[in-house]
């Protein structure tokens, strides 16, 4: 199977992840590739409409994306129950889609700063986009702790590579103030050898 991948992305970071705690590494190819919504990356057109990292290639199937598919696919194949069975299931679900909304956010924000020209960026816009970001911090601290700090699945890796990315294109920004019990459960996390091995060059 191939891996449409690129280092710096927090999306595809999720998949790295998940193969590393599943033990997967090795049936995986990683092609890397480069692209933006104005420069979209030549080998991903035909295989995902949307050319977009991370897309799966597979032998025996079309090509898989986004993130959310990819790890279910690979949860599914070495069940490790990641996404759980039960009542859990739903907090699973709801805790990926709350970190993959802070890197939809977080990663306009960064396109708006590096792709739009300086004389049409909207500074309100992105201001709203970090409000998103703000509010998701305060919900992951005040209401997910819990579920944090049991068992690994894959809530727990999304977030770590939401806040991951946060660090890396948004640190200024601050979003360990007023979350300390979350930047604390960030830091032990992040020292995961499967965290440190995918571990973005800033
Ligand atoms: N919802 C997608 C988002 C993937 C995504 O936006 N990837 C970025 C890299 S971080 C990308 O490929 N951008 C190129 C583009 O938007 O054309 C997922 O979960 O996989």
């Amino acid at each position: 199977m191939k891996l449409y991948h690129s280092q710096t992305s927090p999306y595809v970071r999720k998949v790295m992840v998940l193969l590393h705690e599943t033990n997967q590494l090795q049936d995986v190819e990683l092609e890397t590739v480069a692209g933006t919504p104005l420069s979209p990356a030549a080998p991903l057109e035909g295989k995902n409409p949307l050319t977009k990292v991370p897309a799966l290639e597979r032998p025996d199937g079309p090509t898989l994306f986004d993130s959310r598919v990819i790890c279910a696919f690979f949860d599914a194949r070495a069940e490790a129950g990641f996404y759980p069975e039960g009542a859990r299931r739903w907090d699973v679900l709801t805790l990926e889609a709350l970190a993959d909304g802070i890197l939809d956010a977080a990663l306009l924000m960064t396109y708006e700063a590096r792709l739009r020209p300086a004389d049409k960026q909207w500074d309100e816009w992105v201001e709203a986009q970090w409000v998103k970001i703000e509010r998701a911090c305060a919900a992951l601290n005040q209401r997910w702790m819990a579920h944090l700090s049991g068992a690994l699945d894959m809530g727990q890796i999304a977030v770590a590579c939401a806040l991951g990315y946060l660090d890396l294109r948004h640190d200024a920004r601050g979003w360990r103030a007023g979350n300390d019990a979350l930047a604390a459960w960030y830091a032990a996390f992040s020292e995961r050898p499967s965290m440190v091995a995918t571990r973005p060059p800033s």
